[in-house]
């Protein structure tokens, strides 16, 4: 028995520490490695069972070639070379007929290693193929802030410590950031409040001392209402806004009038004198510290509300606090040059980007030229993407030519003409940095690939050397290529000490004495007032909404990693697929506690089990998770009422922003 250290591949922000019991070159053993600084050896229930995601006898294990209709599941086992033959002649013909640009690639964050995650890019860049715009998760978070802060850094995840009051803001931090709570837990034992603000009461009201259940979309009047009580009753930091905060004057005199907490109420649904108290509090805090989930960035208001929430703590000069400020989310990108992985230089004239979150529509609908071949890799768009009837519409087309890497047989899978086995993190060479974190990890493979599985780094060299890319960046390892990268560090990497890295060791990049009030704008101000925005200042703006009668909240399940561990028996055998609704609404519509009920609006329905809670409120469902359809009743997921639509600004998803009608379901359960 050996024990080899790793990291968990998948897109959290904690990226853990692993612990691996290999004997007889497999994985027998998961533990949290207790040498992590931010993890500190403990795992959530997903990982501590890897060893049944790696082993598991669902894996994939050969090539397959399709032998019945798209979508039947029907396939033959075949050789690589035949495979990659086979891909080369279907690409070379539709390059003869349509262009490149016909092949467009698809993938997201399966796994997060900056090597086999981008290893498309040089490969798709060389072929001049249709590019993809990876905007599924919340671009419109990172403009939001960036709109107010710039580049500037993003606390130390253990600065919450010295918090004595603390909001968590649209995240579920029990099933999507569980390491957070462990400062969390400090602070409290150290005297601090926590207040949680989310659209229903999740596992996570367990750590609050306070929920604040909110309208769906609707943040961003919370925010000012809160800073016009503070505006109001003078509880700013003078000294503060005058040397570090640009344009408070503007905010107070145009904007925060309009939205006093009687005005927030309505908007909101939070009661005027709860608002009132959480300005009070927020303001006479010591240290007052936001954890900003991504929650309200999926709403056609994303960006805006984030920018409008981002403001606060400039107000009552948190920033400037030990313990105090805003974590929306931790940028580690500068610390290496990731266009030596991308190589953007490859691309030799410009090429057509396609919205990831659009797939569905540019599948049925794109010309000049339409989509012909499609590869899929590090992603499950039948299951993540929105809109699922338009992308299974799209994936059935016949004359599409689908290849998928994959290490199980999802339901985009099973679309594909080619199925290509991927291994899984501990069978290949990766660099992981993490974004609620400020450590690295770069990890070697601890056992052999399972049956014939390739690492996408090697697939794409494959593909290289079939499609006549003569480079000789595709001729080298994703080792190679990692020590290429290591060995020309940026100053941020250079200072670190990245001997760590080469051992295997978790490395924790360094912050720059007194980053917390350097900020990283234009102005070197925190900008209220931004005259680069099309709207120089925050306000209010509405979420899209649909006309139906309930807000479908559809966030992540605590069992799951977005679409990955639907896998596993272990995690998925009990409760999926449940809709939460509260007792009033579920006796107006004649609903009854665990009967199989239908949501559904103009994109589509799904069936789900009735569950009849009071931690939901009125006007909202809650289907928490993204499942396989084979864990489905109705063949259809929460995808199915999703709609394709784009935030505000970053061109990112909108997945909250969607409503409903529910009804009992009748005898027929299959989807229409
Ligand atoms: N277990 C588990 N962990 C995960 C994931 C997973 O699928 N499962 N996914 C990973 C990924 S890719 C990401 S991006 C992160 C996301 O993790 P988080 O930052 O936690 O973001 P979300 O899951 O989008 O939403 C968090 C909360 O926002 C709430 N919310 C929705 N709309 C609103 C609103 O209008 N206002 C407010 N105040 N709250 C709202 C939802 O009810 C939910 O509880 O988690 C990662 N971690
Ligand atoms: N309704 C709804 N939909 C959502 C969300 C939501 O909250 N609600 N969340 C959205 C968010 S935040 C995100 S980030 C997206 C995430 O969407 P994706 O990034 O697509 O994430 P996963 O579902 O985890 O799918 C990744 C797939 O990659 C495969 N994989 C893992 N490692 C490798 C590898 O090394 N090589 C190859 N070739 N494949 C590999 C896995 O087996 C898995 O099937 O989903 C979005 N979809
Ligand atoms: S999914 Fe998140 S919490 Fe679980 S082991 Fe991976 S990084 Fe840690
Ligand atoms: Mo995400």
């Amino acid at each position: 028995m050996q024990i080899f250290r790793s990291a968990c591949p998948y897109d959290c922000p904690d990226t853990c520490g692993l612990l691996i019991h290999v004997d007889e070159g497999k994985a027998v053993k998961v533990e949290g490695d207790p040498e992590h600084p931010f993890t500190r050896g403990t795992l959530c229930p997903k990982m501590n069972h890897y060893e049944r995601t790696v082993h598991s006898p669902r894996r994939i294990e050969t090539p397959l070639l399709r032998t019945g209709p798209k979508g039947s599941g029907e396939f033959t086992p075949i050789g690589w070379d035949e495979a990659i033959a086979h891909i080369q002649s279907k690409w070379q013909s539709i390059i003869a007929q349509y262009g490149a640009e016909a092949i467009l690639p698809y993938s997201y964050a399966g796994s997060m290693g900056q090597i086999q995650r981008n290893a498309g890019h040089p490969f798709f860049y060389s072929l001049g193929a249709s590019q993809l715009e990876r905007t599924i998760c919340s671009p419109a978070k990172g403009v939001g802030y960036g709109a107010v802060m710039g580049s500037t850094m993003a606390p130390h995840p253990s600065e919450v410590q010295d918090s004595d009051f603390i909001i968590l803001w649209g995240i579920h931090a029990l099933a999507t950031s569980i390491h957070s709570l462990h400062d969390i837990k400090i602070a409290k034992e150290r005297g601090a409040k926590v207040w949680l603000i989310d659209t229903y009461q999740t596992g996570t009201a367990q750590v609050a001392d306070k929920t604040i259940v909110i309208r769906p979309g609707t943040d961003g009047a919370l925010a000012l209402g809160i800073m016009h009580v503070i505006a109001r009753d003078n509880l700013i930091d003078r000294d503060f806004i005058n040397t570090s905060v640009l344009g408070y004057e503007e905010l107070a005199a145009k904007i925060l009038p309009d939205y006093s907490p009687e005005v927030v109420s309505e908007i909101t649904g939070i009661a005027a004198s709860v608002i009132e108290e959480l300005a009070r509090l927020y303001a006479a805090a010591r240290a007052p510290f936001i954890t900003l989930g991504s929650g309200m960035s999926r709403y056609g208001n994303g960006a805006m509300t984030i920018r409008t929430i981002t403001c606060l703590p400039a107000l009552v000069g948190a920033w400037a606090k030990k313990g105090g400020g805003l974590l929306a989310s931790i940028s580690t990108g500068s610390a290496f040059d990731s266009s030596r992985v991308t190589r953007e230089d490859f691309l030799e004239r410009p090429t057509r980007s396609i919205n990831m979150n659009q797939i569905g529509e540019a599948l049925n609908e794109l010309s000049d030229p339409p989509i012909k071949s499609l590869y899929v890799y590090v992603s499950n768009p039948a299951i993540v993407a929105p809109d699922q009837n338009r992308v299974l519409q799209g994936l059935a087309r016949e004359d599409l030519f689908t290849v998928v890497h994959e290490r199980f047989m999802t339901d985009t899978a099973l679309y594909a003409d080619i199925v290509l086995p991927a291994t899984t993190s501990l069978e290949h060479s990766d660099l992981y940095r993490a974004y609620g974190h400020y450590c690295m990890q770069r990890c070697q493979p601890v056992i052999e690939p399972v049956g014939q599985a390739k690492s996408n780094w090697d697939v794409f060299c494959l593909l290289a050397a079939a499609m006549g890319i003569d480079k000789p960046f595709f001729k080298q390892s994703a080792d190679e290529l990692l020590d290429s990268i290591l060995a020309n560090p940026s100053p941020w990497l250079a200072n670190a000490p990245v001997d760590k890295l080469n051992a295997g060791l978790p490395m924790e990049l360094p912050l720059p004495e007194g980053y917390k009030t350097k900020f990283h704008t234009p102005s070197g101000k925190i900008e209220i007032l931004n005259t680069r925005e099309k709207e120089a200042l925050p306000r209010y703006t509405q979420p899209y909404g649909d006309p139906a009668d309930f807000w479908l909240i559809n966030s992540p399940d605590i069992r799951l990693l977005n679409s990955s561990f639907n896998e596993r028996a272990d995690l998925t055998q009990s409760n999926k697929m449940l809709l939460q609704m509260n007792a009033a609404d579920a006796g107006k519509l004649d609903l009854q506690d665990g009967q199989l009920v239908i949501a559904y609006n103009e994109r589509g329905q799904a069936a789900y089990q009735l569950k009849i809670t009071d931690k939901v409120p009125a006007g909202v469902v809650v289907a928490e998770g993204v499942w396989w359809l084979e864990h489905t009743v109705s063949r259809r997921s929460s995808n199915a009422l999703t709609s394709q639509r784009l935030t505000d600004r970053g061109r990112g998803s909108t997945f909250y922003d969607v409503k409903v009608n529910v009804r009992a379901s009748g005898e027929r359960t299959d989807q229409c």
